[in-house]
């Protein structure tokens, strides 16, 4: 399967051989052009990623946006969504990233529906840092840090911003990039906050390609409550796969900003700087 389009960039991918970033990379690229379709113009999608394997897919994606923080990608797709809400924005975000170091600004932008898309490359470790636990690696993970197995309950991150609000949430996988890649059109096309937990095997440290392909499976209908979200999400002997939960309700941006659009609607620069020139008196 070939990488290389106009989606890509001229940056070496330092991705190792086999990562499951690169199905969602694929599916990604997909989605935007798919997105077209609908009449969401490329230069109209900006991205913005934590530090770690996944955010490498800032420098890959030919897309404009802004290489964010470790924890702090969430917190500035809200940025980019009020500075002009005209614009699709996109984050994505590893498992620690966000379920450890960022997880209250996730929290937060479900809890106020924040019209954002968050993908999250869940490959059960921190793989950029060579292969610790991280907040949702099952009970009895083996890593540099938990050689003798991590004794903690995993954080379920699809209860999380259920409980917290988010209003399209969904698993993928990886290695099915047709499915992956509807999920992230449906997720970029709802109007509200759009969680999806990708399956992202790490085959350095945390190689699951078996577990998955073995156990996953795509669940029939998006359910109506979202208590019976939780429970179709649930991961027992298999991993349930696709969207679980939809529901329209009103986004962040627009009980904020009542209609405005603050970046076409600032005032100038010469504007601005008169305007502070008079506060300061200089
Ligand atoms: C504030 C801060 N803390 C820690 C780090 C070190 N660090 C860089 S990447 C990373 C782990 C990334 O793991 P994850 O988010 O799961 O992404 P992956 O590499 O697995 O895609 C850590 C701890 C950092 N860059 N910034
Ligand atoms: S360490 Fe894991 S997540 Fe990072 S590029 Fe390699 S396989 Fe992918």
């Amino acid at each position: 399967m070939s990488v290389r389009d106009e989606l890509t960039t001229y940056e070496e991918n330092t991705w190792c051989p086999g990562c499951g970033n690169f199905g969602i990379f694929t599916a990604f690229k997909s989605a935007v052009k798919e997105l077209e379709k609908f009449g969401v113009k490329r230069s109209h999608v900006l991205i913005t990623a934590g530090i770690g394997c996944h955010g490498k897919i800032f420098d890959y994606l030919n897309l404009s946006g802004f290489y964010s923080l470790h924890g702090r990608a969430v917190a500035t797709a809200q940025g980019m969504k009020l500075g002009n809400p005209d614009l699709y924005v996109i984050a994505f975000v590893g498992d620690g990233d966000a379920m450890g170091e960022g997880l209250e600004h996730l929290l937060f932008a479900a809890k106020r529906n924040a019209d954002i898309t968050v993908i999250m490359h869940n490959n059960g470790v921190y793989g950029l840092t060579t292969g610790q636990f991280t907040p949702v690696s099952p009970r009895g993970f083996k890593g540099p840090s938990t050689p003798f197995g991590s004794v903690e309950e995993p954080l379920n991150p699809i209860k999380l911003m259920l409980d917290a609000g988010a209003t399209f949430v969904a698993r993928g996988y990886s290695a099915k990039i047709k499915e992956l890649t509807n999920i992230f059109v449906e997720a970029i096309l709802h109007k509200g906050f759009s969680f999806i937990d990708v399956l992202q095997p790490c085959v350095s440290f945390n190689d699951t390609y078996e577990l998955y392909n073995k156990n996953t499976y795509f669940v029939d209908s998006v359910a109506k409550s979202k208590e019976e979200a939780i429970e179709i999400s649930n991961i027992g002997d298999k991993f349930p796969l696709g969207i679980f939960y939809k529901e329209i309700k009103p986004v962040h941006h627009e009980l904020l900003l009542e209609g405005k659009n603050l970046f076409r609607e600032s005032p100038s620069k010469d504007v601005r700087l008169q305007k502070i020139r008079e506060l300061l008196k200089i």
